[in-house]
């Protein structure tokens, strides 16, 4: 629907994206309305009048889903699916499916689950008469409760019971990460489809799927990014983000974006051929303030530039944002020149110096190795001198070190 303050064309961009959306899902979109109105109906959503010229379509073609790309109330569906006797979903429904869809390893699952079942619990109806079979057969109906309180009640024990699971998963998550700490993190983000898995396949030895569709990555791949000596990355490779990315999601897949909160360098890539770079730029940039992840370094990669045919935009864009880089992932174009700023970034972290140790202690030396890389190593009579290079969080550790074994 085009609101008041929208433009036609930004609601046919919309449009475009839900039939990507629906696509991925599986559907295939045979035709689309829009209709112009200043508020939704309460019972409708759209217009008397646009509600059944849609409904004349339904009957004269074989349609089994009819999709939304705004948010419509329990009752609006209710009502719509009513009248013409089909299903309706809107896009937070749809996006929904999709990860439900797509959800590979155990913690995802959990994560999308809960999130489905956080937006159905106030639209069960009396359809959901299956759930008691769902959910196992866990409690049967209470005196006196009517089968859609059962079926609520259900949902809210599984609600817990999900919650409980990732409350271990992320302890489990906690400790994985408290046991690469030291090292410095990227994570790459962005917009959906716009080649964060490509960009980490040809970076590392990650085998993340690679999809021309939405959200083909849900869970989050770190690997080990050697960008010198002595100068090892983690890079992290996660979900992406959409447009009015439902809030459940967002509020599940917590567990899955605690490497991006905890990264010291953003890597977002923009997919530079996409007629909505922009908007998708923002979108992202929206969402990093949303989750309190905007004051975090960033580092701007515009992907995608072998199948640019406007050199013009190039040239824009480097004046635009002096400081992002160009590539292609998959051509693996720029990708020596992005892992020099890595290095350059992930450099700014550590130092460089030379110890001078006691020989009689010189034993000492592998007291450095939890702390340091060792680049040099050369010895007198009296003395071990190490040349060493350290993350400067380690710097305390380090002088005390040295000066006991002076
Ligand atoms: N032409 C071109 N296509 C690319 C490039 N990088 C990625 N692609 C394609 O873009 C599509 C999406 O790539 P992915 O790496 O799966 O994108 P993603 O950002 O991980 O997407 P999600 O995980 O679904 O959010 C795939 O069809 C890739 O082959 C590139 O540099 N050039
Ligand atoms: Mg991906």
């Amino acid at each position: 629907m085009v609101q008041r303050g929208q433009s036609r064309w930004e609601v046919e961009d919309h449009l475009s994206e839900l039939k990507a959306l629906a696509q991925t899902s599986g559907a295939e979109t045979v035709h689309t309305f829009i209709q112009e109105r200043s508020s939704p109906d309460p019972a409708f959503f759209l217009g008397k009048g646009k509600i059944e010229e849609i409904n004349e379509f339904l009957q004269d073609n074989e349609i089994d889903l009819i999709i939304f790309d705004d948010e419509l109330s329990p009752a609006q569906v209710r009502n719509i699916e009513k009248l013409t006797g089909i299903k309706v979903i809107d896009r937070t429904g749809l996006i929904l499916d999709i990860f439900a869809l797509h959800a590979r390893t155990n913690m995802a699952k959990v994560q999308v689950e809960l999130a489905q079942l956080n937006y159905y619990l106030p639209r069960l109806t009396r359809q959901w008469q299956h759930l008691s079979r769902q959910v196992g057969g866990i409690g049967t109906k209470g005196p006196g409760e009517t089968q859609l309180e059962t079926d609520r009640r259900l949902v809210r024990k599984r609600i817990a019971h999900l919650k409980e699971k990732l409350v271990r998963f992320s302890n489990q998550d906690m400790v994985q990460r408290q046991n690469r700490k030291g090292l410095f993190r990227a994570a790459l983000i962005g917009y959906t489809n716009a080649g964060k898995s490509t960009l980490m396949n040809a970076l590392t030895d990650a085998d993340v799927t690679i999809e021309d569709q939405l959200f083909a990555t849900l869970d989050t791949t770190i690997r080990r990014l050697e960008l010198g000596p002595g100068t090892t990355i983690l890079l992290s490779d996660t979900v992406g983000f959409i447009r009015k990315l439902p809030h459940h999601l967002v509020a599940s897949f917590h567990t899955t974006l605690s490497e991006t909160r905890e990264a010291d360098l953003l890597i977002h890539v923009v997919d530079v051929n996409h007629p909505n770079y922009e908007s998708h730029l923002e979108t992202v940039e929206r969402l990093l303030r949303d989750l309190n992840m905007d004051r975090k370094k960033q580092l701007l990669v515009f992907n995608k530039v072998d199948r640019l045919q406007n050199h013009g935009l190039l040239d824009q864009l480097r004046i635009l944002y002096p400081e992002a880089l160009f590539i292609s992932a998959s051509r693996h174009i720029g990708l020596h020149h992005l892992k020099q700023r890595l290095l350059q970034l992930a450099e700014d972290r550590y130092e460089i110096r030379e110890i001078k140790l006691n020989y009689q202690s010189g034993a000492a030396e592998h007291l450095f190795y939890p702390l340091a890389t060792i680049l040099e190593k050369s010895s007198d009579d009296h003395y071990l001198y190490l040349t060493i290079k350290y993350d400067k969080a380690n710097k305390t550790k380090i002088n005390r070190i040295a000066a006991k074994y002076r």
